[in-house]
């Protein structure tokens, strides 16, 4: 099949052109202080290579608060324009090149069709993701109290059946694993029995992993509050787990990094929910009071390095076996956000190739012997290297652009596109 980029090829490598020596001379500059160091440039830039992250399609249409949304002229309007703007994000930046579908949000009518189209474009499908968290128009019974968790049986039954139409989909689209976020919960006090909840979420849980391809992942994503503001079914890391050790193998626990208190040490349930091999992916964004879905490393980028400090430890331990899912799960509410997810796509990188560039010996050396303070230094030092000329080398070896979000920008895409797409609503309310 004929792979037909959106953006001319040409504009990149104009682009391209007259950044290449200023690049090449800080790639040189960060390969001697590497040197001295003992690390090769060239074995960090080829792993930092290999990271692969999904674009969420809700993603790439701008996001909105409970407030407001302020629509952007040349946004997308369906799921063949999502494709589009995400195989530009690929093209730019060359580490996203699968997409994660959210049903019924962007639920194709003919799948088929819709992979063969990505596939033209450039790129394929990720995780999808059920919705049991709003009520659609067509549906029959309200998810008003709660759906996988539901005091009626029948509730339940039909968020079971939306998620296993989500697998039939996903089959369809050539995706390999289901990611289950429900915001089952209570508001109040005494409104449900807490035991009782989870054993009517682990019912129909069980229901949906019995209905998971052999070769499919089921993931479960935790998250302590919101729309449920009492009390939440799947709150933290610790239920996570535990669903995940109850529905077997295939079943595995999602962390998205605005899922916790402001305080909590995520990088150590990264390592944690690692050591009992149930770490499935993540859901990248970044936060500062809750629930944001800021740009990632936008706000905390020592956190996403501490985090990936313990994702480069444990494909270190595994090898290839170590193979999480990566998404941006962010809502870009005042900026472009083919440009926002350009920005992130690169911030996760930079964390990523900071991460590879630890003296791992050296540092556990100093942990052995309880040089604490030098530990410490030892993994500060790696994050004190300015890692841009690596994510971006390696982003120009692969096809990409040097500064993905300037070429963005000279290649006029978004003013192209709103003179061709319809203009968006104002409705509000993303979760
Ligand atoms: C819930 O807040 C969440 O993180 C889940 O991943 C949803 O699928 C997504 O956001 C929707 O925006
Ligand atoms: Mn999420």
């Amino acid at each position: 099949m004929a792979v037909k980029l959106p953006l001319d090829e040409d504009l990149i490598a104009r682009h391209n052109a007259p950044r290449l020596p200023a690049l090449q001379d800080e790639y040189a500059g960060l390969s001697r202080a590497l040197e001295r160091r003992g690390i090769a440039i060239d074995a960090v830039k080829g792993r930092a290579a290999t990271l692969q992250l999904a674009c969420p399609s809700w993603g790439v249409g701008v996001g909105g608060t409970r407030f407001a949304r302020f629509p952007m002229a040349g946004e997308p309007t369906n799921l063949e324009e999502k494709l589009d703007d995400c195989a530009v994000i690929q093209q730019l930046c060359r580490i996203t090149p699968r997409v994660s579908l959210h049903f019924p949000w962007d639920q194709p009518s003919d799948p088929a069709a819709v992979r063969e189209r990505a596939a033209t474009l450039g790129i394929g499908f990720d995780a999808v993701n059920s919705n049991t968290f709003q009520d659609q128009a067509d549906q029959e019974r309200s998810y008003r109290y709660g759906s996988l968790s539901h005091t009626a049986a029948a509730v339940r039954s039909q968020a079971v059946a939306h998620n296993i139409e989500c697998i039939r989909l996903g089959r369809l689209l050539g995706s390999k694993s289901l990611t289950v976020w429900v915001g089952d919960g209570t508001n109040f006090a005494g409104q449900q029995q807490l035991g009782d909840s989870l054993d009517r979420y682990l019912e129909s849980a069980h229901a949906i992993y019995a209905a998971l391809p052999d070769d499919w992942k089921m993931f479960i994503e935790h998250k302590l509050y919101e729309p449920a503001f009492y009390s939440t079914v799947i709150s933290d890391w610790g239920t996570s787990i535990l669903v995940a050790k109850e529905l077997g193998p295939k079943a595995l626990c999602l962390v998205d990094l605005g899922h916790h208190a402001p305080s909590v040490n995520i990088e150590q349930i990264v390592a944690r929910l690692h050591r009992f091999g149930k770490l499935g992916g993540f859901h990248f964004n970044d936060s500062k009071y809750g629930d944001d879905d800021l740009d990632s490393g936008s706000i905390n980028p020592h956190q996403l390095f501490l985090v990936f400090n313990e994702l480069v430890t444990a494909a270190l331990r595994e090898g290839e076996a170590f193979s999480p899912s990566y998404m941006m799960d962010q809502s870009h509410n005042v900026t472009d956000p083919v440009e926002s997810l350009l920005s992130s796509a690169e911030a996760i990188g930079i964390a990523h190739a900071r991460a590879l560039m630890v003296d791992r010996s050296i540092l556990s050396d100093y942990q052995q012997s309880n040089d604490v303070l030098m530990a410490f230094r030892t993994l500060r030092d790696a994050y004190d290297l300015d890692a841009r000329p690596i994510v971006a080398m390696a982003r120009y070896e692969a096809g990409g652009a040097i500064d993905p979000i300037g070429a963005f920008r000279e290649s006029g895409w978004r003013v192209a596109k709103a003179a061709t797409r319809r203009a968006t609503g104002r409705s509000a309310g993303i979760v």
